[in-house]
């Protein structure tokens, strides 16, 4: 394989692959983007393409990576453009994109603070994945203590976190006199425009009340459904790539046929034509983000630790076990009564579709992936679903299950002794519970109250299944226990 994807060999890939129908190099940038991981490229980038294509406007996008270089050191050498393979039932599809007119890297945040204050920028969008937000995950406040926070609070050199960024583009936007613009996370947060929102006021005020006022009176913060199933990319798939498009793309990402944005329409600078480009636009987001959060995510994580734990690398190969599917249509069956269905949505339908989604042969999505960052996830894909239910007297047995499943996980060894590599912000807080009795352990863990809150601690009955379900993933493994809970 010789030449590599780049606005110079981009002719020769026609015939091969869906070109952009659009001139990247006459693209302005409209857009700046935080965090360019492949969920961004699979999903955001795709719809804004297509409504490029639809309806034009100076939509491109500056994409910004906070943490590592890998993503922007492998997209500078192709002028930003990368290809997407979907992956489904029908033969494969390549597309090229070509949306990210500039890519910005960790070294270079100085640089991200001043497109974000730039005229031509209308929208800033996020997938900073949970984490990126800095906050307490079960109050959503902003965590003050978070060592980026603070640097970021005290310092006056390039930001480092996402807030600090965010806020000191917006400062230089107020300084030089430019109006406001929309900032859109495209995070699995709940209500997650109220949730920026919130946290970048707070940050804005405790660096300068003036701004904060700013902010209110310029900044729109709509929330936003996103929902497409992105695997981390190997080295395989990029060999796949290259033997279909004829060159070299180290930026590809790997994708399912199914894509779904939600969005609130509150943009005050303008935005591109979504709607053109597969999203919908509505007035209030809440209804379709419970239902995604608490009946895809809340089960995509139960099935990571139970499968992770019972030996499946691969959500495949996972659901394809024993009592799998059963479970997961049992947690449905639990979280439905919590959820306010969007108009029009037809249940079974969608859970039909999702164990479908989950059932893709052609993805390898790792339960180790998923199982990241539990701290993080676990508040609103099934305490949420624990606490509703608790309120209203009905079961709450799986999702419990789900809980226990990652107290067992976070211990760090799997069921044949091998060590597990947890990756959490808390991963040393987890550590130093780890290794004890059920019992004890559901005590520890609870007690973290940035998890659990104050109230779900003190639940007795949720304890109590806390600690039988451990007890018996301890006792029985995983498998064995999935097998019985699917028959119960
Ligand atoms: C997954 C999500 O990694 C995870 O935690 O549950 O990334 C999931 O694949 C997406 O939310 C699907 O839209």
């Amino acid at each position: 394989m010789t030449g590599r994807l780049s606005l110079a060999t981009l002719i020769a890939t026609r015939g091969r692959v869906r070109l952009p129908r659009f001139d990247p190099e006459w693209l302005a940038t409209g857009i700046v983007h935080l965090g360019c991981g492949a969920f961004h490229r699979a999903h955001q980038a795709m719809h804004t393409q297509a409504a490029i294509e639809a309806s034009g406007g100076d939509w491109g996008v500056a994409a910004v990576s906070l943490r590592g270089d890998d993503v922007p050191s492998r997209l500078a050498p192709q002028d930003g453009l990368f290809s997407v393979l979907v992956r489904g039932t029908q033969s494969p599809v390549l597309t090229i994109n070509a949306t990210l007119r500039e890519t910005i890297g960790p070294a270079r945040l100085g640089e991200a603070v001043a497109a974000i204050a730039r005229p031509a920028t209308r929208i800033v969008t996020l997938t900073v994945t949970e984490k990126g937000y800095c906050r307490d995950p079960a109050r959503g406040d902003l965590d003050e203590g978070h060592p980026d926070i603070r640097a970021d609070l005290g310092g006056h050199g390039a930001p480092r976190s996402t807030l600090g960024l965010i806020v000191a583009g917006l400062a230089a936007r107020r300084a030089a006199g430019v109006g406001g613009l929309a900032l859109l996370s495209c995070d699995n947060l709940p209500e997650n425009g109220a949730a920026t929102y919130r946290l970048v006021r707070r940050f804005a005020a405790l660096r300068d009340p003036g701004l904060a006022d700013w902010i209110d009176a310029e900044i729109d913060c709509p929330s936003a459904m996103v929902d497409r199933i992105v695997p981390a990319v190997t080295d395989a798939d990029r060999d796949t790539v290259a033997s279909l498009l004829g060159l070299r793309d180290e930026a590809c990402v790997v994708t399912e046929p199914f894509s779904q944005w939600v969005i609130e329409d509150r943009f005050r600078a303008g935005r591109p034509d979504w709607e053109s480009g597969g999203a919908t636009l509505v007035r209030d987001v809440a209804p379709f983000e419970h239902m995604k959060l608490r009946l895809l995510n809340g089960s995509h994580s139960t099935i990571a630790y139970l499968g992770y734990l019972a030996g499946h690398a691969y959500v495949a190969e996972a659901i394809a076990a024993p009592g799998f599917a059963t479970l997961v249509g049992r947690l449905w069956d639990e979280a439905a009564p919590t959820l306010t269905l969007p108009a029009g949505t037809d249940l079974a339908g969608y859970r039909a579709q999702l164990l479908a989604r989950f059932s893709n042969p052609h993805l390898a999505h790792r339960t180790w992936q998923i199982a990241m960052d539990g701290t993080q996830k676990l508040p609103q894909r099934l305490l949420a679903t624990i606490a509703d239910n608790l309120a209203a007297g009905r079961s709450i047995e799986v999702a419990t299950l789900g809980v226990a499943a990652w107290m067992r996980y976070v211990r760090g060894a799997d069921e044949r002794g091998g060590p597990i590599e947890i990756r959490d912000p808390l991963a040393g807080e987890l550590a130093r519970h780890a290794d004890f009795a059920p019992a004890e352990r559901v005590d520890r863990l609870l007690g973290l109250r940035q998890v659990f809150g104050d109230a779900l601690p003190r639940a007795e009955p949720f304890r109590r299944l806390l600690v039988h379900w451990l007890e018996r993933l301890e006792r029985e493994g995983a498998a064995a226990v999935v097998r019985g809970a699917a028959m119960a």
